[in-house]
């Protein structure tokens, strides 16, 4: 069985959004095209409290991309972004949601970032993502969406090590940074991810 995972494609994540990927609305018509090729299509969504931890906002003196520790986990401070119930936080209009059938929300609790879908950054609590992925007999995990340097890259991390194969279709992922994104498919790669592009998927070579 074969899952698409859809890594937070939401309004802030694109250009006129808040914490804006470069090029990011560009990947929703691939997105939209490959989901028929997948058994199962579960998507994640950024959605924090008004004054999480992880925006630069909440912190006296901080601006967004510095570096802080925060409780003992290394943090990027990020611009507000994916504020529960705004629309930076709805998934993006141009998504079809139509096959979706479950989303797993996430970075809701104030005091710790998440990246991946599967965990908080801290791998303290399970969003229960991969037991709703093995209860569908899922062995192969798709990635794709935003960013490709944070979310999409921890989340494949998560779902390789939690034993399925996972697979991040590059021209269907945009980075924050094209360095960021290099030194994660480096490391994904390294561990075991594999990256392939969607014409494999699509059958269009
Ligand atoms: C993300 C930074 C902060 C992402 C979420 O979806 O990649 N990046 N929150
Ligand atoms: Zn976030």
């Amino acid at each position: 069985m074969k899952a698409l995972l859809l890594i937070d494609i939401q309004n802030d994540f694109v250009p006129g959004g808040r914490l804006a990927v470069p090029d990011g609305d560009a990947i929703i018509p691939l997105v939209n095209a490959l989901q028929p090729q997948f058994d199962l299509v579960v998507a994640s969504q950024d959605w924090h409290p008004d004054g999480h931890e992880s925006f630069a906002s909440s912190h006296a003196g901080r601006a967004p991309f510095d570096h802080i520790d925060l409780h003992g986990l290394p943090q990027t401070l990020w611009p507000d972004h994916c504020v529960q119930e705004t629309p930076g936080a709805a998934l993006h209009p141009s998504l079809d949601t139509r096959r979706v059938e479950a989303i797993f929300r996430k970075g809701m609790a104030p005091d710790i970032d998440s990246y991946s879908a599967f965990y908080d950054n801290g791998h303290r609590k399970a969003t229960g993502l991969t037991d709703y992925l093995r209860g569908r007999g899922v062995t192969d995990v798709y990635l794709v969406g935003l960013a490709g340097d944070y979310c999409v890259y921890f989340s494949a991390l998560d779902a390789q090590a939690a034993g399925f194969a996972a697979f991040v279709i590059t021209d269907a992922t945009r980075a924050i940074s094209a360095e960021g994104f290099e030194a994660a498919r480096a490391d994904m790669q390294t561990k075991g991810v594999r990256m392939l592009e969607s014409s494999a998927v699509l059958g269009t070579v």
